[in-house]
Parts: structure tokens; sequence; C-alpha cells
């Protein structure tokens, strides 16, 4: 059942049968409407006659419910100048199945020469700046590749086991999905790991990252025309990082999506940036992510 609370968040509930219950909670956030705050707590026993009190704690979470969790783009420790393990990892926070079908991936590095990377060039509700934009199969509202609740999904730039190549990085050969560009002669395409694959025809090569401050987006697809910006209402979850964060540089993502920037680790350091909590995020990449002295690839 669904019950709503009183304005003071306490919710009473009278004459249960003596039973044990599992207590969600969700509301929106009272100040940015993208974030959802929940919490359960599990097991709470309610015998005959007895009172039973419990508290339940929340956490936000974006309210699409799959976060860009962790960014690995600075390359294991080496000195072959050898970043090709690059990922990205999804996180479902929510409590139900959501589906990736036509999901948009997007590195922004452009729109030097305006306001900067994700910023909103002439303030008509899009941010700008497409480099590379890559796309899950299918069309948004179809239902093909869910992302479960609680699940974390690899997109590397290869899945392949780079460990083979230089023996620091991390073997992702059973990634769930890799960046593959269709018009590059060289990439490489693992049989056994589905692709994410270019609507840029004029970009030839993998869709790589700068290792150490760059802007990445997560899209719905419902707005494929990246030459005048992607709309912000399309935006699931986007995520800036650098090395040297504000006030010694500027971020320019647009604030209506993160407010902050996310610290990098040193470039072939193996080290990587997650949120602090798996999915949790309060649209302020400062506080959100923290560095990771290894990459997690598929796990918090
Ligand atoms: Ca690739
Ligand atoms: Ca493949
Ligand atoms: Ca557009
Ligand atoms: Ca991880």
């Amino acid at each position: 059942m669904v019950k709503q609370t009183g304005s003071d968040g306490i919710l009473r509930l009278d004459h249960l049968p003596a039973a044990t219950f599992n207590v969600s909670v969700r509301k929106p956030h009272p100040i940015d409407p993208s974030i959802q705050l929940v919490g359960a707590t599990a097991g709470i026993v309610v015998r005959s006659g007895d009172t039973a009190l419990d508290t339940v704690i929340s956490k936000p979470i974006s309210s699409s419910g799959i976060a860009i969790n962790e960014l690995y783009t600075v390359g294991p420790v080496n000195n072959l100048f050898f970043f090709f393990d690059q990922y990205i990892e999804l996180y479902n926070a929510s409590d139900s199945v959501r589906y990736l079908d036509g999901m948009l991936v997007i590195r922004m590095s452009g729109n030097s020469e305006g306001l900067g990377p994700g910023a909103d060039e002439g303030l008509d509700g899009d941010i700008d700046g497409v480099t590379y934009i890559f796309k899950f199969p299918g069309n948004p509202g179809e239902q093909n590749h869910p992302i479960r609740p609680g699940q974390f999904v690899i997109l590397a730039v290869d899945g392949v086991d780079h460990t083979k190549f230089v023996s620091t990085s991390y073997d992702l050969s059973r990634a769930d999905w890799e960046f593959y560009n269709q018009y590059s002669p060289e990439d490489i395409d693992n049989p056994s790991v589905p692709n994410l694959i270019n609507i840029r025809s004029d970009r030839t090569v993998d869709f790589l990252i700068s290792l150490t401050s760059d802007v990445i987006v997560l899209a719905s697809g419902r707005d494929t025309v990246w030459v005048d910006g992607i709309d912000i209402a399309t935006v699931v979850d986007a995520v800036e990082y650098q090395s040297n964060p504000p006030p010694s540089s500027l971020k320019t993502l647009d604030s209506r999506i993160d407010r902050g920037v996310a610290l990098s680790p040193p470039r072939y350091s193996g080290q990587a940036i997650q949120r602090v909590e798996p999915g949790s995020d309060t649209n302020d990449s400062s506080v959100d992510f923290e560095i990771r002295p290894r990459a997690t690839p598929g796990y918090q």
C-alpha cells in the first residue's frame, strides 16, 4: 500500500496485522525537482497488541534513477601513455527496472570559443560543445536494454582484457557495452560485448575522453540533433571533472545540471572518481564524488 506522511514527515499506521513490514519512502527534493529523496527499511517487526517505531533515512538520487556512478579516465600506472582502458560506469539507484534504449553518451569538449563545454550558449535551454556522441541501440521508450535496480553497467572504450597489454590495467572483456566507432578503421569490436555506435559521421576515432578534464553527458536520446546543443530536459546525468577545480579553473557545465566539479586524480595513476555512495546524486559533483585508489568496474 502507498500512504502519505503528515507534513512533519511522520506516518502513523494503526491496526496493522502482526507481521514483519518493509517500508520505503520517496519524495521530490524541495528545491531541485530533478532529485528524488529515497530510502528504505526492511524487517520492521510489529507484534500483536504492540507498537513499533522506526526511522527511514532518505538519500538523494537523480529522478531518472540512472546515474553516472564512476569515471575511470586517467589510465593505469604505466609509462607508455596508455589510457585505452577508460570506462564509464552507470548505476540504477531507483527501485524499478529502467531502460537504456536509444540513450546517448556524449563527450562535450567543444564550444571553447563561447562559454565553454556544456554551457548553454545563447540561453536557449540546451548545452553545447558536443565532440563525440555515441548511442545505445533502439529508441527512447523501447524496453530491450534493461538496467535493474542496484545494477552497475560498464561502458568500456574497448571491451577487452587490457591487462594483456599493460599488467596494471583492468580486464574489461566482460564489460556490458563498448564504444565502437563504425567509421574508424582501427577501433576494436569484441563480438561478445554489444556496441554503442557513433552518430557523428565526421568523427572517425574512438570515444576517448580527456584524462583529467572533461564533461560527460548521459542523455535520454529524445534530442539527437546535437548541432544546436542537447536539450537540458533530455539530460539524464552529467559530470564535469577537472584536476584543478574552481576557483583556479572555470566550471562550464550548466549549473542547472550540476553545480560542482569532481576532482580528477593524476594521469596514469590507475585511480578513478566514483560517487560516495552508489547513485547518490545531489547535482553537486564536488561533494558527490571521491577519488578511489583503484578503479572498480562493476561494483562500488
Ligand atoms: Ca572502442
Ligand atoms: Ca562489440
Ligand atoms: Ca538539439
Ligand atoms: Ca565502480
